[in-house]
């Protein structure tokens, strides 16, 4: 039987970890696909074998039939929910982000604080990323020398929704940024500059931001939500030595016509397939060890996560550079 997963929301990335518990998870048994929309909810359990579909995602936790909890539901439900598997002892994989409020981040630390253990690992996938598994151990066994800088960019086709904004360029896209950055270097942001150049139609423009380090690095992140032409991943780090940056994920190029041409995937479901996959394997095994994976995000992450953003947010309005302020890190997350 193994460890019995639910996953929380049957959308876009719902559907994705169901197919990964389902196919790709040894040990584990995708238990219960829960969804308010009963037909969604319906349609992705019969697709991957669930055993059984559930309505209401605030009773997940309390389930005797289930061990362990996919939070895939919208961003504003996340800090509910993760707070109603602490309470219930059950170990939680989230979405990203764990909210998009440092306060109710804060609640959620402390509420793991007080359990005494840590339930809730985050689903910033690309720490499972091997681009930025190798940029890591460059830095870290001194092979590009100190680290100065770091350039990254972050382009979808289109916003996923239309409402979707600059400030939410910042809440909902960056964060990966934002996190994966902070684990490359080792190290903390204490500021953060946000500037939008203007376009020539009503889509949401691009947002260039500049983050320093509390060690003296400079960071660049553009996110471009309306790039048009693919999701597009690309990160460079510049060491006082050498620089290591991340290669187009590709398998096959097509040469035609006196030309030569590699293809863009539509979302990062695909081009992060085997991160989406190393990262559920880390937290079956967190399940079912109560052992936190090294690599992995944990709620602290996702507080510091919030509060960039929070700063990017009011540096983008504010037209400045804005500090970004942090409480000390707990002990228990040390
Ligand atoms: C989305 O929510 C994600 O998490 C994707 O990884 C990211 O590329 C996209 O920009 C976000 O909107």
């Amino acid at each position: 039987m193994g460890t019995r997963i639910a996953i929380i929301g049957a959308g876009l990335m719902g559907a994705d970890h169901a197919k990964i518990v389902a196919e790709d998870l040894p040990g584990a048994t995708l238990q219960v696909v829960c969804d308010m929309d009963a037909d969604r909810a319906r349609k992705v359990a019969d697709r991957y074998g669930a055993r059984d579909v559930d309505v209401n995602p605030d009773g997940i936790a309390a389930r005797p039939d289930v061990d362990a909890i996919i939070i895939a539901s919208p961003d504003f439900t996340h800090a509910t929910l993760s707070l109603s598997c602490i309470k219930a002892g059950k170990r939680v994989l989230c979405e990203k982000p764990l909210s998009q409020s440092s306060s109710e981040c804060l609640d959620i630390l402390k509420a793991e604080e007080q359990a005494g253990e840590r339930f809730i690992m985050l689903g910033f996938m690309r720490r499972f990323d091997q681009s930025y598994v190798e940029m890591k151990r460059a830095v870290q066994d001194g092979a590009i020398g100190r680290a100065l800088m770091m350039h990254n960019f972050h382009r979808n086709v289109a916003t996923p929704a239309a409402d979707f904004t600059g400030a939410m360029a910042i809440t909902n896209s960056a964060p990966h940024e934002f996190d994966v950055v902070r684990h490359v270097l080792g190290t903390e942001y204490i500021s953060i500059s946000a500037f939008q150049p203007k376009r020539s139609d009503t889509l949401v423009a691009p947002v260039h931001m500049v983050l320093e380090t509390v060690d003296g690095q400079l960071v660049n992140i553009e996110i471009n939500n309306n790039a048009a032409y693919g999701y597009d991943v690309r990160a460079e780090l510049v060491g006082e030595k050498a620089t290591i940056a991340m290669n187009p994920v590709n398998y096959t190029r097509v040469d035609r016509n006196l030309g030569q041409s590699t293809s863009y995937e539509a979302d990062w479901r695909g081009r992060y397939h085997e991160a989406y996959r190393r990262q559920n394997r880390a937290f079956l095994r967190f399940a079912e060890s109560g052992l936190f994976p090294e690599t992995a995000s944990s709620s602290w992450d996702g507080y510091c996560a919030a509060v960039v953003a929070e700063a990017g947010v009011q540096a983008l309005n504010k037209g400045h550079k804005m500090p970004v302020e942090m409480i000390m890190k707990p002990e228990f997350y040390a």
